[in-house]
């Protein structure tokens, strides 16, 4: 199948990930393929910018952890927002641990209280507890979040120990979160190059349970899978602005069109050219209309 020409909503039956298929669903209802990149350091702004600019966005993206008052109120309030507004949480993570053994987790370890203990190996590893744990409990707010395949594919298995296993609190039922891998970097000079992204491809398509797309800059081929058993993946692309070509630490910027319908990824992910401009609701806007019209030249409407 051509992936590429299909809307959004034909390609979310290609998936078996709840999160793919609720983002790609949303973003053919919504009317949008845009993130916000919402790179600010307090609770307050980091709320506001949920509130401005959740009506255009189909995911809210975060660095939770460079907020400098964070407490769980934000995450009760974040939750709020996101269905008030139709829009998924996005933690930008970036884990790189490996599947490293370490004592099994003690009674008194804080898990989260919506996570069963079955989940966790014996043995226990970094990133199951990067992800679960601490201060930010990520798996139990954040659809989705992402991963270098740099440590090898354990790191896909011990995030999906997690995140596969998630139960609402109050409704006891499934939460299945979802996994993007980076194959490929925005900023200049990213060792990302020859054959990595397409092996972060390979890792993938073993785990389609829990990864269903990529941070990247272009579409990957499926090189390496049978005809006629292609796997479809969803591509998240931050390094947009429609302004500027880059900053002065190697980011490196390109247009919404160049992303959409010359690369053929999927979300156009943009930070400082929405939450810098002078106009939030004109930028959002603008920003919205020009992924979409991409978008609906490239499936041919
Ligand atoms: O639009 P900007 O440049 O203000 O923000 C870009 C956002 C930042 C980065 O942490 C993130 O996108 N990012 C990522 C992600 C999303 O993983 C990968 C990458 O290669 N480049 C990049 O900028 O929040």
């Amino acid at each position: 199948p051509n992936f590429l020409t299909m809307s959004y909503t034909e390609r979310a039956a290609h998936h078996t990930n709840q999160t793919a298929k609720d983002l790609l669903t949303l973003m053919d209802r919504k009317k949008t393929n845009l993130s916000i990149a919402a790179d600010v350091v307090s609770k307050d702004a980091l709320l506001k910018l949920a509130d401005t600019f959740g009506p255009y966005i189909c995911v809210f993206k975060t660095h939770i952890d460079i907020i400098t008052d964070f407490d769980e109120d934000l995450i009760t309030q974040l939750k709020a927002l996101s269905e008030k507004h139709d829009f998924l949480i996005f933690e930008d993570r970036k884990f790189a641990d490996i599947g490293k053994k370490q004592n099994p987790p003690s009674q008194t370890s804080s898990l989260p209280s919506n996570i069963p203990p079955t989940p966790f190996p014996q043995t226990g590893n970094t990133v199951v507890h990067q992800y679960a744990s601490g201060i930010y409990k990520i798996a139990s707010w954040s659809h989705i979040t992402n991963a270098h395949p740099i440590p090898g594919e354990g790191i896909i298995k011990g995030l999906a120990s997690v995140g596969l296993n998630l139960f609402s609190p109050t409704t006891a039922s499934p939460l299945s979160r979802g996994l993007l891998l980076l194959a490929e970097m925005s900023s200049a000079g990213a060792l990302t190059t020859g054959t990595y992204p397409s092996q972060a491809y390979t890792m993938a398509c073993k785990n389609r349970d829990f990864v269903f797309g990529f941070i990247g800059q272009r579409r990957l081929s499926s090189e390496g899978t049978e005809e006629g058993d292609e796997p479809d993946f969803v591509y998240l692309t931050p390094g947009v602005q429609m302004a500027s070509k880059g900053d002065d630490l190697g980011q490196q910027y390109r247009t919404p069109e160049e992303v959409v319908l010359e690369s053929g990824c999927d979300v156009i992910i943009v930070g400082r050219g929405l939450y810098g401009a002078k106009d939030s609701k004109k930028a959002a806007e603008e920003y919205r209309r020009a992924g979409w019209n991409a978008y609906l030249k490239r499936i041919g409407m």
